[in-house]
């Protein structure tokens, strides 16, 4: 399958570990544990593998991520504990990615370059050529690499991303990406598209670009690689565009629910490393249950834990006085 086994059971592993999340994520947002949800479930073989492959650390000389707020399976690849989501998604003080304040699947990590993830949709897009261009400036090793849905794309600041990431001598280290989930809420994608591959229109621009099935995490892994490879050593722009799955609907405000007719990544990988011997149904199911602990008792713990006090409302704002 062109990785090893070590790399397959860890991608199956961070996969289950992200569904399992969640899960408990939703059934928080369905009792008195939590609000609004949304999530990645459906993205988990695109979004694991693309967690992995990233450079984390602060500063120039390390990736920069603009993600899009289905990244959950992408931030736990990259070691972020599950039970911080499940802070969040409390509204606890200790969230340390809002201190209780943001929605769910908001991530924020300035020592990872984790920028902060907006409701607003796609205004990633046009943030993240700035990253990119710093580390033009600067020939610093890290990549920029930014994620947002297909939906978006037809706001300008998709187009803004392609115009400022292709300039002539002036081609910005940055990955592109669109994860495609084929609706924007209830609007079905080719309702509201005249094209039928995002990607393609970054050929307009000059921009070298690709398609890849996101249910499929080892043709993922091999494509993000090719393309990571590509930005990190040409210094120039690249976009993706991922074909994934919506299982559980747009958020709970569309109910939340698990949905009939998509394809369940994990489902289908489980089948073939069961298939080839790698996993028994007992490790797959062992797993689950292992992770499904681990959620339960992080909501156990973060129950326990404050909620923000008022006087700190105007923390960790862009100019923090009263
Ligand atoms: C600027 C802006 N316009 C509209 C919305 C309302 N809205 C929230 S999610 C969403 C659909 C996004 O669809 P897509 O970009 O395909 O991403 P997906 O949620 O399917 O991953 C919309 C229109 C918003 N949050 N921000």
């Amino acid at each position: 399958m062109g990785l090893t086994k070590i790399d397959l059971e860890k991608i199956y592993r961070l996969m289950i570990k992200a569904r399992v999340l969640e899960t408990r994520l939703i059934k928080m947002s369905k009792s008195d544990d939590g609000y609004f949800w949304i999530g990645g479930p459906g993205e988990e073989a695109f979004n694991v593998p693309l967690g992995l492959l990233i450079q984390k650390g602060e500063g120039l000389d390390y990736d920069y991520c603009h993600f899009h707020y289905r990244a959950s399976a992408c931030l736990l690849a990259m070691g972020s504990p599950m039970i911080d989501s499940i802070r969040q998604m409390a509204n606890r003080s200790s969230d340390p990615f809002s201190g209780g304040r943001n929605f769910v699947s908001h991530y924020a990590i300035k020592e990872w370059n984790i920028m902060p993830v907006t409701s607003p949709i796609e205004v990633q897009y046009v943030m993240a050529p700035g990253t990119a261009w710093a580390q033009k400036k600067h020939n610093a090793n890290g990549i920029t690499i930014v994620t947002g849905g297909d939906a978006g794309t037809a706001e300008g600041d998709f187009a803004s991303c392609l115009q400022w990431s292709s300039r002539p001598n002036m081609e910005l280290p940055i990955l592109i990406i669109v994860t495609n989930n084929h609706y924007g809420i209830s609007t079905p994608f080719d309702q509201v598209h005249g094209d039928s591959v995002i990607a393609k229109r970054a050929e307009s621009f000059g921009i070298k670009w690709s398609t890849v099935n996101g249910n499929d995490p080892i043709a993922s892994y091999k494509k993000l690689e090719e393309a990571m490879n590509y930005v990190r050593s040409e210094k120039k722009p690249f976009c993706l565009e991922a074909y994934v799955s919506r299982l559980h609907g747009h958020s709970s405000s569309s109910g939340g629910n698990r949905v009939e007719n998509e394809i369940d990544c994990i489902e289908e990988f489980e089948g073939i490393l069961i298939k080839e011997q790698i996993l028994s149904e007992k490790d797959c199911v062992e797993l689950k249950e292992t992770y499904e602990k681990e959620a339960l008792d992080a909501l156990k713990q973060v129950r326990e834990e404050p909620f923000p006090l008022a006087d700190t409302v105007f923390q960790h704002i862009y100019k923090e006085t009263k």
